[in-house]
């Protein structure tokens, strides 16, 4: 079961590579204007994880800087996933208001969903 586990990871991270979409180019002031709202991002994944390669994909369409953080591996992430968020699963997007009211979006639809309509992202 865990070979196999491993095996489909490996396979779904090939097929991503093979396949990956191109990323869009924006004039600078306007990629500045994303990446300063996408440094309060942080997403909480898993790196054979199939929901989240389909989040990474699209981050990587919309030339989108966003940290990508291990929560598998990395046992500070892992922690903090689990007792900020909530729960450990993935994908999972942090968005830190200021410091203040932080919020822990999980489910891949719905991180895309948010991408796109905060960061009005044409589809
Ligand atoms: N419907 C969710 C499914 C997410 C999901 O099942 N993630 C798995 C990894 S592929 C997970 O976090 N499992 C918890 C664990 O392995 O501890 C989505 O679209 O994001």
């Amino acid at each position: 079961m865990k070979f196999i586990r491993w095996f489909l990871g490996r396979l779904i991270l090939a097929c991503d590579f093979l396949t990956r979409p191109k990323p869009i180019f924006r004039e600078r002031a306007e990629q500045a204007k994303l990446d300063a709202i996408t440094s309060n991002y942080s997403i909480y994944q898993f790196h054979a994880c199939p929901f989240c390669v389909k989040v990474r994909r699209q981050v990587r369409k919309y030339s989108l800087d966003i940290e990508l953080r291990d929560a598998k591996n990395n046992i500070n992430h892992k922690q903090k996933l689990v007792k900020e968020g909530g729960v450990h699963k993935v994908p999972c997007l942090r968005i830190d208001n200021n410091g203040s009211d932080t919020e822990w979006l999980y489910g891949s639809n719905k991180i895309i969903s948010h991408l796109k309509s905060e960061l009005q992202l044409s589809s």
